[in-house]
């Protein structure tokens, strides 16, 4: 039985482990609104099959399917990949999805945060978002976990925790006015501290350039290690990212951690800015109260967007010649795991990478480092 809690992670000896941290599996949603998805979604459900196929070469996959598209996932995906039924408004389970928490005996359990899509009727990217905002709910039902439900939204996206007591947020995002606009900085800060479990926030301002979430941090920057993190660069400062990295750098280059350590920071070197063509603008149905996408428009693309499982890490390629540069950082600073690119053109097209259609679950039973590197 699944039990909704009053308590806090916090207050039970709860917290979110660090992505590196052994996983049970990884949770992801099928894409398939043509009013996100160009050609009805079919290029992007290809791109989702490769993430899953990727991933399950170190860890378990459960995909979550519509009714009218279960069939032909289970056709697509490989059979590895877990496929079970589920309603959602989307496929941005990082965001809609549930955060899962752990405690010193491996016991887990769920944070089910409230979902308004990207903020709601105040520039959010559609309408409704009932049924994604369920999903975090029904992830963890599923699993038999206890749940938290906080009275505050949240997308999973926004955060990056090191499982030693420092979170990494923006200020763009997580400070709009269209997310929880009653509250201030410091009682935001205190909602992380008491529903992640940790002790630091590390804020930085900005987030990726044209980045349709606000600033989701798990674009610009992310923990690698303790004590380490990778951060979206460029060198050409006449382009709009320079001044947005730069800032976050110095920030990092003053932070402590939870543990008083300084950070090591690894510059990520972005893609040449990557448009819309007018093609894919084309075959996007467009529908009034999302998003329009047009030919030339930029998409936030960053090969921070990784998603870290047990034994591979899954990286974006978008055949720039920036791809294998960022592949042999990552393998350096993941040495115990394969490093695997997927063509990510089609999920950025969405307005996200493969981090942001991924969700951890942590597998319990204690916490590690990222092994091999502290
Ligand atoms: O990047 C993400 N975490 C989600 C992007 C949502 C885009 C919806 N069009």
């Amino acid at each position: 039985m699944s039990r909704l809690l009053t308590t806090t992670p916090r207050a039970d000896g709860f917290h979110m482990p660090a992505e590196w941290e052994p996983h049970a599996g990884c949770w992801m949603l099928w894409p398939e609104r043509s009013d996100n998805w160009r050609g009805g979604a079919k290029p992007a459900q290809h791109a989702f099959a490769a993430v899953a196929a990727a991933i399950v070469q170190g860890e378990p996959v459960t995909v979550c399917v519509s009714p009218a598209q279960y069939v032909i996932a289970r056709e697509m995906l490989v059979p590895a990949v877990r496929v079970v039924e589920m309603t959602s408004d989307d496929s941005w389970i990082r965001d809609c999805g549930p955060t899962f928490v752990i405690d010193a005996a491996g016991c887990v359990r769920g944070v089910d945060w409230k979902f308004n899509a990207w903020g709601g009727l105040i520039g959010g990217l559609y309408f409704p978002w009932d049924q994604d905002d369920l999903v975090g709910e029904k992830v963890i039902e599923l699993e038999r976990d206890d749940r938290y439900g906080p009275d505050f939204i949240l997308e999973g996206g926004s955060i990056d925790v090191d499982g030693q007591g420092a979170v990494l947020a923006t200020r763009e995002c997580l400070l709009n006015a269209n997310r929880n606009p009653g509250l201030g900085e410091g009682e935001i800060e205190q909602r992380l501290r008491d529903y992640l479990g940790v002790e630091t926030v590390i804020w930085l301002d900005q987030g990726v350039y044209l980045d349709e979430t606000d600033g989701h941090v798990d674009n610009l920057c992310r923990f690698v290690a303790p004590g380490e993190v990778v951060l979206t660069w460029t060198d050409d400062m006449t382009d709009p990212q320079w001044a947005r990295s730069a800032a976050a750098l110095e920030i990092l280059t003053r932070a402590r951690d939870a543990q008083g350590r300084s950070l090591r920071v690894h510059k990520l070197r972005q893609p040449a800015p990557v448009t819309i063509t007018a093609e894919e603008a084309a075959g996007v149905d467009h529908v009034p109260g999302t998003l329009p996408r047009q030919a030339g428009d930029r998409m936030a693309a960053s090969y921070v967007n990784f998603y870290i499982a047990n034994g591979v890490v899954v990286v974006p390629a978008f055949d720039d010649p920036q791809d294998a540069p960022a592949q042999a950082l990552l393998a350096k600073l993941f040495p115990d795991r394969r490093i695997l690119p997927v063509a990510a053109r089609e999920i950025l097209l969405g307005g996200g990478n493969i981090h942001c259609i991924t969700q951890q679950e942590p597998a319990g039973g204690g916490s590690v480092t990222n092994a091999g590197r502290a």
